[in-house]
């Protein structure tokens, strides 16, 4: 078996301890692969586990320590900020709609003014990032023009880059990521991961910003037609892995490429939950990691069908069961609820046996 074939059927889903700030991680969830749909798992300690890739041979060993590094190394920052840990709890994005039919909030920000406070007010808040959309990628929903998503989008992103915001575009149109980034975008989200149009991949390396690559199938139209996947978890894995390679042989370092799931694209509820119980591993793609579940239907449809502004309590569980895997951003309607989430969830963790504040873990005294 060759290396790339070892890597693509051996997989590790950190159990516990957070993964990408250079701690050591104690447990796993270690994927296999077999011939044909089939993969197996089953749960091992740290040191159980380079045993028996000892005992597996060398091929499995190298593959075994090569998952591991990924995920125990420190991630560099993403577009200026830290991404290792040293962060806190996990950066907030807020997000702005410039769209008329955006699901959630749709016609809310169409105003650039009015879209341009809600930033601010966000800002004020504790969000780190603002991701301003001039597109609608809900369910179903129809394409617009680049000329309009331009239209839509351009004055909000210079006002805010005018007083400094560090601001992401939300977009899969090559034309949108040129027109944004010079007028100050410092971040380009792509729910297409540079795929969505023939030039972005290019575009975007000629740019030099950083990219978040969001993982989907199809297009926003038909994504949610009965979406198949062998393993939904491991195949957004690989999907994720060939679009990090192609941005690196494109020239966009990997310290400039950042992932993203993307629940609720291309997924049933099944898909989402299975791939938000292991978030962890996606930090072997030595990437940062972004999740977008802000309000999304899965909510719902698991709870009780709330409409969109019914699904922060679903929004904010996820975020914090995302906080514990690792998760560096998350990207949401509700920043201050979100905010507060996130130091709660951080205060405790950080008093705990992997937190550095622990007068147990930190005792140095034997
Ligand atoms: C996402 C996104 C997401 C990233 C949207 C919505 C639909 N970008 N853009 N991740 N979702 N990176 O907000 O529900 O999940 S638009």
């Amino acid at each position: 078996m060759a290396d790339e074939d070892i890597e693509r059927s051996l997989y590790l889903a950190p159990l516990a301890g957070l993964p990408a700030t250079g701690a050591i991680l104690p447990a796993f969830e270690v994927l296999v692969r077999l011939p044909g749909e089939r993969v197996v798992s089953t749960i091992a300690g740290r040191s159980d586990l380079l045993a028996w890739a000892d005992s597996e041979g060398s091929l499995v060993h190298k593959a075994v320590k090569r998952r591991l590094a990924g995920l125990e190394s420190r991630c560099p920052p993403f577009a200026g900020l830290a991404m290792d840990g040293t962060q806190g709890r996990p950066h907030v994005m807020g997000i702005v709609n410039a769209t008329p039919d955006s699901f959630s909030d749709g016609g809310r920000h169409l105003d650039p003014q009015a879209a341009v406070n809600a930033a601010l007010a966000m800002v004020d808040a504790g969000a780190t990032i603002i991701d301003v959309g001039g597109e609608s990628t809900r369910p179903g929903a129809d394409a617009v023009s680049p000329d309009e998503e331009i239209r839509r989008v351009v004055p909000v992103v210079q006002a805010l880059a005018e007083r400094g915001v560090l601001v992401s575009i939300d977009t899969r149109h090559a034309a949108v990521m040129q027109a944004t980034v010079a007028a100050g975008a410092g971040i380009i989200n792509d729910v297409t991961a540079l795929e969505g149009d023939a030039d972005s991949l290019a575009v975007a390396a000629r740019l030099g910003v950083p990219v978040i690559l969001m993982h989907m199938i199809g297009d926003p139209r038909t994504m949610q037609d009965a979406p198949r996947y062998r393993h939904a978890p491991l195949d957004v894995y690989d999907a994720l892995a060939d679009r990090v390679e192609a941005c690196l042989a494109a020239g966009i370092p990997r310290e400039a490429l950042a992932v993203d799931v993307g629940i609720g694209f291309a997924k049933s509820v099944q898909h989402n939950t299975e791939i938000l119980a292991r978030l962890g591993m996606y930090h072997g793609l030595g990437c940062a990691q972004l999740l977008g579940v802000s309000r999304k239907s899965y909510i719902g449809r698991l709870s009780r069908g709330e409409p969109p502004l019914g699904r922060v309590p679903g929004s904010l569980a996820t975020a914090v069961t995302a906080a514990g895997q690792g998760v560096q951003m998350i990207r949401v309607h509700d920043v201050a609820e979100t905010v507060q989430a996130l130091t709660i969830w951080h205060a405790i963790a950080r008093s705990g046996p992997a937190g550095g504040d622990d007068p147990v873990w930190n005792d140095q005294s034997y």
